[in-house]
């Protein structure tokens, strides 16, 4: 094989060689080394610095942790065998389940063998000379490979706000995407920071075990009833029946959510029929479908998104019987977060074991040993400290890995004013390195969207196998034109005028920009095969004599 050629003129003998490196091991890593590996045979390491497979779902372990995807589109679709085998009994996934499913496709296809947890990737670089990457890990091994993939997960890099006094703690300090096997919860003081995704599954799973619950919340949340529940053979068979339709449906539309996304604008009916329309979401339950189920222009246009907000505090104040905590858990901003759902979030605060403390109006001053301080004065007494704060999203792993490509440019450098790709699956200066679901990916549910790209990387990859080719960079300008027109997209929502972790506003210095692709999975791969098509319009082959005539040729 060429790749093992070329990585071993340039590296000693100590440096264990492959043609392709893929970190990750959750729904991406695993599909990537399965395409690699047993489509285009090439020698693939997988590697993950956790202790078992399962990316997101390894580690978010929290209690009430749940996909907020159906799950018969929460699975890959390119095992249809396993699609016929599987049987879900549930409307959503909670994360054993999900942890359970990853790990059976991975016997499933023998994979394990070439998985090796527990090694976190520090470095990687980029050799000019061999066109290979030269990969070091936390094992105290250096590998190379020709390829690099990275699988890192958008949401995965955890972000713990640097709040006054934070080592003082005396109690327990968990994030909810660390969370340890022995926390213990049931009936103690319990406090949690943030009311995000997170958040609101937490709060809403732990609350009637805990002795007391704390809830510090900066931004109130608009958040609609997930409708979990058993689903039963009819529901199954129908859905077995249908999955070629399906998953066709799932690719070419926008969000990828397996449900026909609406086309009628909201002040298109009266008052009375909107009303109804929101009324059955909310009965149906999911976030997504009430946002994007309902009508077409909740996310584009002010006036639908208001209708849409008010419904959702007409029942907060049906729900929630103090008024004053009724009038905390208002939002007030617009509805333009990812769209939230819950298992009784709002009736949680009629529990008489939890508070709701606004640190917006009164803010967090210190953790103390005890607890937490408000700017009241109030030292709120705690046995357990849960950061329910989110992410360093999309490229907050990629920060933490000393990446360098062409003329020893940092990843760092490259992306100091924010991350950017052409794609989402590289960017220029970084040859045959590959992002899976790298920056301005589609905002879709993600197995889809992780298999699109998977598939494309792999074609390009076969591409250069089959023909020889050396190197493959994306090209600067497409880069840059690429980011243009993820930021026009972004531009025409809602969305983009709100503060959350989709567009880097969520960490305190960190770049506001768009990160995603908003056009949808539907036409996301639709410019994926354009380009392709137009002999990989944007990216630079080199590194090859046959390169013009045999490309040319394959290409057309
Ligand atoms: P991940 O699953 O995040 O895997 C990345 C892996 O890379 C991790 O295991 C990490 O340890 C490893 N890694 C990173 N850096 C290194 C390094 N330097 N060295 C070695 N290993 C490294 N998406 C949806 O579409 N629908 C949902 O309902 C949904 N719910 C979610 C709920 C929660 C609580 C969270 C946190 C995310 C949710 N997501 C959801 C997003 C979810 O992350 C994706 O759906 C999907 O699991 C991402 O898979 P991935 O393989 O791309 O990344
Ligand atoms: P999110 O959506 O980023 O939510 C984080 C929450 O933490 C949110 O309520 C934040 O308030 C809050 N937060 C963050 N920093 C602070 C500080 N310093 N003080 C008080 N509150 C703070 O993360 P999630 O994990 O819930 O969800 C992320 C995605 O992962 C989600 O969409 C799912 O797909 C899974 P803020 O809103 O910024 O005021």
């Amino acid at each position: 094989m060429t790749t093992t050629v070329l990585a071993k003129r340039s590296v000693g003998t100590d440096i264990i060689n492959y043609d392709a490196i893929v970190i990750g091991a959750g729904f991406g890593g695993i599909y990537m080394l399965k395409k690699l590996r047993d489509e285009l045979g090439l020698k693939v390491r997988a590697f993950d610095k956790a202790g078992g497979i399962g990316g997101t779902w390894f580690w978010n372990r929290y209690p009430g942790a749940l996909s907020d995807t159906e799950s018969f589109v929460y699975c890959f679709s390119w095992d249809r065998e396993l699609c016929q085998e599987w049987n879900i009994t549930t409307r959503y996934l909670t994360q054993p389940q999900i942890l359970s499913y990853l790990n059976h496709v991975v016997d499933r296809h023998d994979l394990r063998r070439d998985i090796q947890l527990e090694t976190g990737i520090t470095s990687a670089v980029f050799d000019e000379q061999s066109c290979c990457w030269l990969v070091i890990a936390d094992d105290g091994h250096q590998y190379s490979a020709k390829y690099l993939v990275t699988a890192l997960g958008l949401l995965s890099a955890t972000n713990v706000p640097k709040i006054k006094g934070l080592d003082q703690f005396e109690g327990n300090m968990y994030h909810t995407a660390k969370w340890p096997a022995d926390a213990v919860l049931e009936g103690k003081r319990v406090g949690v920071i943030g009311t995000g995704s997170t958040g609101c599954q937490v709060i809403t799973a732990i609350a009637p075990t805990v002795g007391h619950l704390t809830v510090f919340q900066r931004s109130a949340q608009y958040t609609v009833p997930v409708g979990n529940g058993p689903v039963n053979r009819e529901y199954v068979d129908e859905i077995k029946r249908n999955y070629d339709t399906i998953w066709k449906e799932v690719r070419s539309s926008r969000l990828a959510f397996g449900f026909k996304e609406s086309d009628i604008p909201t002040m298109s009916v009266d008052a009375a029929e909107r009303k109804a329309i929101f009324q059955r979401a909310w009965d149906n339950g999911g976030g997504f479908r009430y946002m994007f189920q309902t009508f077409s222009d909740i996310a584009t246009n002010e006036e639908a998104n208001i209708a849409a907000q008010d419904f959702v505090r007409e029942k907060i104040a049906e729900i929630v019987k103090d008024p004053e905590t009724a009038r905390k858990l208002m939002p007030r901003d617009l509805y333009a977060k990812r769209p939230l759902c819950d298992s009784g979030y709002y009736a949680t605060f009629n529990r008489d074991n939890v508070s709701l403390v606004d640190v917006k109006a009164n803010p967090i001053e210190e953790i103390t040993a005890k607890g937490i301080r408000t700017a009241d004065g109030v030292e709120h007494e705690l046995d357990v400290l849960i950061f329910a704060t989110g992410f360093d999203a999309v490229d907050g792993n990629y920060k933490r890995i000393d990446i360098r490509g062409r003329n020893n440019v940092s990843m760092k450098d490259h992306w100091a004013e924010g991350p950017s790709s052409y794609l989402s699956v590289a960017t220029s200066q970084f040859p045959n390195m590959f992002m899976i679901l790298g920056p301005n990916g589609p905002f879709t549910n993600l197995p889809p969207t992780i298999e699109t790209e998977v598939e494309w990387v792999s074609d390009l990859i076969g591409f250069m196998e089959e023909n020889e080719l050396a190197c493959v960079e994306a090209d600067a300008h497409s880069e840059h034109e690429w980011g243009v027109t993820c930021q026009k997209i972004a531009d025409q929502t809602l969305f983009a005028k709100t503060d959350s972790w989709i567009f880097g506003a969520n960490i305190p210095g960190k770049t506001n920009k768009v990160y995603f692709y908003m056009g949808g999975l539907g036409a996301f791969s639709e410019e994926l095969t354009a380009v392709k098509n137009d002999c990989y319009r944007g990216f630079k082959f080199t590194g090859t004599s046959v390169m013009d005539k045999h490309v040319q040729q394959a290409l057309h």
